[in-house]
């Protein structure tokens, strides 16, 4: 694997939408006892749920450090590889490499710098040096060349593309004090628009009500496809979560994308808002500098947090009335995938969800 002093946008190289197909997808296995209750044990159950649902579509290898390799390799089914890839935690949508591909059959792998969602400014935990390995050990896995962006922190949950030179983002998570503080917006865009290959890119305000990441895009808004968009809702006025979407809906209503086109955009309903109990809340370790689970405190629980893949949606449900009503709307948007939904609470009390654990590897 060679690492390329060059960008993707002079190779030709583009970043391709989630909807577009895929040679498989990687997931990291959860453990860390300061993150997931009882030792990681409710939530590794999930990661294998959701591992084995998108197994149905696609290839899925399984990342787990070197003391939870044999816990893993008997808990997942014999279809889904495990292998060893250390890691601080299981998030590789964000600190898992950004694939980007080329007309003729190249394939190569963005890797941004990763700092735990703030550094020591405001982040998750620390240290995070194994999770900035990660995008590396992937490239090599793939066998592909990769970008290395040692000035650069993203993460890969901030960012969605249209794979046609759109990118949707939030302001309230790349602007962070926490990421990149030397650049200014202007130049933020320029790093993506040179390693993504982009011409538009598209600033929400801010992601999911309470969301740790600083408000990934990826828990509030995702391309459907290129000019279609869908968008996390809630009709309650009353929820400091309206204010927010409407005021992305606004937004996304008066954006046009790289190619010139007015958006779609589709509402996701939310669930009622899910707080944390006293038992998981008790389940945590609680550990300076990471951040803590307190009973009562709200979770950014959102249906848009979906893995599109071959053929197939993998949706979180919360044993919520709106599960079925958040079904039946993916399944509009995507009438030629299955819709599967795995409980995913386990996963929500985290941090994040289903979109935020997998990091797809495109089709060249
Ligand atoms: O949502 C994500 N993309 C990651 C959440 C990280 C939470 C760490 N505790």
């Amino acid at each position: 694997m060679k690492t390329l002093t060059s960008t993707p946008k002079q190779d030709g190289y583009r970043m391709p939408g989630e909807f577009e197909a895929h040679r498989g997808v990687y997931i990291l296995w959860p453990q860390r006892p300061d993150n997931w209750r009882n030792g990681g044990k409710p939530a590794q159950k999930q990661f294998v749920d959701v591992a084995t649902a998108i197994s149905e579509f696609e290839h899925v290898t399984v990342g787990v450090n070197d003391d939870q390799y044999e816990n893993a390799r008997n808990l997942l089914p014999d279809q889904v590889e495990v292998v060893e890839i250390s890691n601080n935690d299981s998030w590789i949508r964000d600190c898992g490499a950004t694939f980007v591909k080329n007309d003729q059959g190249g394939l190569r792998a963005v890797d941004w710098t990763f700092n735990a969602w703030g550094g020591l400014f405001d982040g998750l935990y620390f240290p995070w040096d194994k999770d900035d390995r990660v995008a590396q050990k992937m490239a090599e896995m793939e066998h592909v060349d990769r970008y290395r962006l040692n000035d650069f922190v993203l993460e890969g949950g901030s960012i969605h593309v249209d794979g046609e030179g759109t990118l949707i983002t939030t302001e309230e998570c790349l602007l962070s004090e926490g990421r990149n503080p030397q650049l200014s917006k202007e130049q933020i865009e320029e790093v993506l628009k040179e390693h993504l290959n982009l011409e538009k890119i598209i600033w929400l305000h801010k992601g999911i009500y309470l969301d740790e990441t600083n408000g990934h895009v990826d828990n509030i808004a995702n391309f459907v496809a290129p000019g279609h968009v869908v968008l996390a809702w809630t009709d309650d006025q009353n929820d400091p979560q309206y204010e927010i979407s409407r005021e992305n809906l606004e937004i996304l209503e008066q954006a046009t994308d790289a190619k010139g086109r007015k958006l779609k955009i589709t509402k996701l309903y939310l669930p009622k808002p899910i707080t944390i109990t006293k038992e998981e809340s008790e389940g945590v370790d609680a550990i300076e500098g990471v951040q803590p689970r307190t009973e009562g405190e709200r979770l950014a629980a959102s249906y848009v947090n979906y893995y599109t893949a071959n053929g197939g949606i993998v949706f979180p449900i919360f044993n919520d009335p709106n599960d079925e009503k958040a079904r039946e709307t993916l399944q509009s948007l995507y009438p030629d995938r299955k819709i599967v939904g795995v409980p995913a609470r386990e996963i929500l009390l985290g941090g994040g969800n289903i979109h935020c654990i997998t990091q797809q590897v495109p089709e060249a």
